[in-house]
This record gives C-alpha cells, sequence and structure tokens, in this order.
C-alpha cells in the first residue's frame, strides 16, 4: 500500500502545504478496508469517489484512488475532495451511526481556515438591516439570555449527489458523502430576529462570517447566502455553538454557527458574525448567475446555460443511503441472508418509504423505515435481504418523501453546477 509523506497539520499553517491534508491513497487502501474493489454498472448513484471523474480547478489532479484525510480529531477514512479550500466527505459506510460522531462529519470550506478563537464567549455576532433595534450580541449573551434547544438535524451540502451527473458538473465531485446528522445546540434564530424586531420590509437574510476568502483578499466575503424571512423563522433555524454535546469544533465554524436544516448547507453560515435582515433577495457570493441553483425549464446536459433560467435550490431532495455493508463487501459462500441498514432523509420533508432490490430494480421490497427523532432528523432504515445464490449482487436503495417523489435511477436534470441529483445510492457485494 502506498503510503502519502505524513505530514502533520500543525493546527496553523496547514492552508499553506498543499498535501498537508492527505493519509493515506490509492486503490490499495480502498481494497484492504471493503476487500478488494468490486465494480458496479455504469450510470446512476453510488460511484465510489475512485472513479468519480474530477471536475473543478480545486479538484486534485487525476487521483489513482480515495485521497483519505489527515486532519486533526477526524477519521481517517474520510475522502478529501479538494485541499485548496480543504473538502472532504464520509462514505456512505461511515455513516452508520444514529448521530454522526464529530471525527466522521463531512467539511466544507470555500475560503481558508479561521484560526480557532481563544474567547469563544466574546465572539460578537450583530444582526442588522431591516430591523427596529440593531443588535450587537456577544455568544456569551445568547447562552445566558436564550434558552437553549437541542435538535438532531440533517446538514448536507447543497452538491451532494454531483458525482453522478453526465456529463460531470462542475465542483466537488461529492457521492453521497456531502452529509451528516448531528445534534446541535444553540437558540432558534427567530428569538433573536424578534428581539431585533423584523420591519415590514424584511423579506430575506444575508449571511456573513470570518472565514478569509481563499486569495487573501479581506474585502471579498468568501460565501454569503441567505434565505427568505419564512424559512429563518422557523423555530429549526437556530444560531448553534455546541455539536453532540461538544464547543462547536472550530472546523465546522465554532465558535458559533447556522444550521438552516433541509436547505443547502451552504445556508449555514460558520464562523457566524453578522446577519443583515434584506428588503430583497440576497446576491452575496454563492446567490447567483449558476450558484446552488437549479433549471427552471430543463437543460441540454453539458450546455453553457442561461442564468435567466435558473432558481435558488432551496429545499434538498429525497435520498437514501446504505451504511452497511460497505459497498464492495464479501461474504462467505452459502450467505443467504444479509442485514441491511441505511439513513433517509428528504429536505423540509419526512420520508415515507425505503425500498432496495438486489436484482437492479425488477423487483423491490420495503424496508424497516424509522420516525424520525424530530423535524430534519434523518431516519434510519432496516432491511433482510434473502440471497438466491452465491455470487454477485448490485444492492439498490431508493427512498420516497412524503409528498410521493421518489429517487430515479439516475441524476436527472442537468444544471451547470451539479444540484438536486439524488440518484439512487448502490452497492456491490460478493457472496462466496
Ligand atoms: N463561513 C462559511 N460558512 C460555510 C461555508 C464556508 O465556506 N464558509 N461552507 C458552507 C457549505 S457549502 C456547507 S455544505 C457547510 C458545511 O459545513 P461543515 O463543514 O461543518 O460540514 O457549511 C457552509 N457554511
Ligand atoms: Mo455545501
Amino acid at each position: 500500500m502506498t503510503r502519502e509523506t505524513r505530514t502533520m497539520a500543525d493546527g496553523v499553517g496547514f492552508n499553506t502545504s498543499r498535501r498537508a491534508f492527505l493519509g493515506s491513497t490509492g486503490l490499495a487502501a480502498l481494497g484492504a478496508m471493503v476487500g478488494g474493489v468490486l465494480p458496479l454498472s455504469p450510470g446512476g448513484g453510488g460511484i465510489p469517489a475512485a472513479q468519480a471523474q474530477a471536475g473543478g480547478a480545486a479538484a486534485p489532479a487525476a487521483p489513482k484512488g480515495p485521497q483519505y484525510l489527515k486532519f486533526p480529531g477526524k477519521n481517517d477514512r474520510l475522502v478529501v475532495l479538494g485541499e485548496r479550500p480543504l473538502v472532504a466527505e464520509t462514505p456512505e459506510s461511515l455513516l452508520d451511526d444514529d448521530t454522526t460522531p464529530i471525527e466522521k462529519f463531512y467539511i466544507r470550506n470555500n475560503g481558508q481556515i479561521p484560526e480557532e478563537t481563544k474567547n469563544p464567549d466574546a465572539w460578537k455576532i450583530t444582526i442588522d438591516g431591516e430591523v427596529n433595534n440593531k443588535l450587537e450580541i456577544t455568544l456569551g449573551e445568547l447562552k445566558s439570555k436564550y434558552k437553549a434547544v437541542t435538535r438532531r438535524m440533517v446538514l448536507e451540502c447543497g452538491g451532494n449527489g454531483r458525482a453522478a451527473f453526465s456529463p460531470p458538473a462542475r465542483g466537488n465531485q461529492w457521492t453521497n458523502g456531502g452529509a451528516g446528522c448531528a445534534e446541535w445546540t444553540g437558540v432558534p434564530l427567530a428569538e433573536v430576529l424578534k428581539a431585533a424586531g423584523l420591519k415590514k420590509s424584511a423579506v430575506y437574510t444575508a449571511h456573513y462570517a470570518a472565514d478569509l476568502h481563499l486569495s487573501g483578499d479581506a474585502s471579498k466575503p468568501t460565501l454569503s447566502r441567505g434565505v427568505r424571512i419564512a424559512k429563518a423563522m422557523d423555530p429549526h433555524t437556530m444560531i448553534v455553538w455546541a455539536m453532540n454535546g461538544q464547543p462547536l469544533p472550530n472546523i465546522h465554524g465554532g465558535p458559533v454557527r447556522l444550521i438552516v436544516p433541509g436547505w443547502a448547507g451552504s445556508a449555514s453560515q460558520k464562523w457566524l458574525t453578522r446577519i443583515t435582515i434584506r428588503d430583497k433577495e440576497h446576491d452575496g457570493p454563492g446567490m447567483t448567475e449558476f450558484s446552488y441553483r437549479t433549471a427552471i425549464k430543463p437543460m441540454i446536459p453539458g450546455d453553457k446555460g442561461d442564468p435567466k433560467n435558473m432558481r435558488i435550490l432551496e429545499s434538498m431532495p429525497v435520498r437514501s443511503i446504505i451504511t452497511s455493508p460497505a459497498n464492495g463487501a464479501k461474504f462467505a459462500a452459502g450467505t443467504r441472508e444479509l442485514k441491511l441498514r441505511g439513513a433517509s432523509w428528504a429536505g423540509d420533508l419526512t420520508v415515507r418509504q425505503v425500498d432496495v432490490s438486489t436484482d437492479f430494480g425488477a423487483s423491490w421490497q420495503r424496508a424497516n423505515l424509522e420516525k424520525p427523532k424530530n423535524k430534519f432528523d434523518w431516519q434510519r432504515w432496516t432491511a433482510t435481504l434473502k440471497m438466491p445464490t452465491d455470487g454477485y449482487f448490485e444492492i439498490w436503495a431508493r427512498a420516497t418523501d412524503s409528498r410521493g417523489a421518489m429517487q430515479p435511477h439516475l441524476a436527472g436534470f442537468w444544471n451547470p453546477q451539479g444540484y438536486g441529483g439524488n440518484a439512487m445510492h448502490r452497492i456491490a457485494v460478493l457472496v462466496g
């Protein structure tokens, strides 16, 4: 097995060394874990990262296999999708916990990672714009003046599922691992907005943060997205300072961030410093052109596209993943029963049903689906499969949301930056 030189991130200079985030690499490393690489039939979701085409300027050049993350406090099976900015996804089989541990939670940055603050409670957040009383509140005040709530909710990158688009869409080639489900503790944003007093003219939020633009230009926001006021006032939209009962780690936006559950993760501003209430839709970096937008009138795959034909992606589409067994798993000859576990979620909606197939979708079996703990939690599912013979099988999983929308076989409705891709998850297994 080939090993990269293990440059230990020193906690400060890790943006400077190009290979500092990389651990072991190569197909051999993947094989060692899941017992060899099994091919999947072409098309659809579940393309192993090793085979996914790298797109976008930041993607590593022609990786020969998954590039594993090397980062303090993080699991070394996370797969690096980009180093500058640092982006890493969680293989589906690592999302097998009911609550995603911090060490397994995906990482998505657009700019530089700020240095960890020494005095979290002194961190200031400003609420300004279309409000009656501009607020400047420290994290310490936020904790003492408001009633804290904890909710388990999915955070999912808007580009999750992008690797299944054909031709490849621009951006990080997420398979299904740009998602996790953590316990978030904080206060509903609505409580803080009520304290500031929304003017009648308030229609949209604009989120700002402390992370420096990749270029180092302090006058350029790295990413600044926002949401309609109705979503901002949903009690599940929160300003949070703890994740799984721990102070929010710096890499996940600590000391304080937004969580806008069910919507593209880019609205969940990390290192939150300011929310400006606007009287019109926000136009910050990440809001315009093709960013976090899907086509209104379906476009020809691979076309350049017209910004006027794009609409903002809000609620994420329905998705399910098989979290056990792992893709490529091998079972003893004569194994006639396989236990499956998975997770499913559906943006603003809930999941009504999950089905699994071992015969390429010719027949389907309904999985046992659990209820979410609270709104925006994911729903775990299990199924017991009868295996008719030894041999190679693909296992496919598809979820249906509460409005009846089901995951398609392929990532459809192509758009230049590849949003809304929710092809069924597929794994390959070998019996005998
Ligand atoms: N300040 C800031 N907030 C941010 C980002 C960023 O680059 N800067 N990335 C966003 C995107 S695109 C996603 S998917 C989530 C990822 O959160 P995580 O890294 O904690 O998983 O944070 C969002 N918040
Ligand atoms: Mo994202």
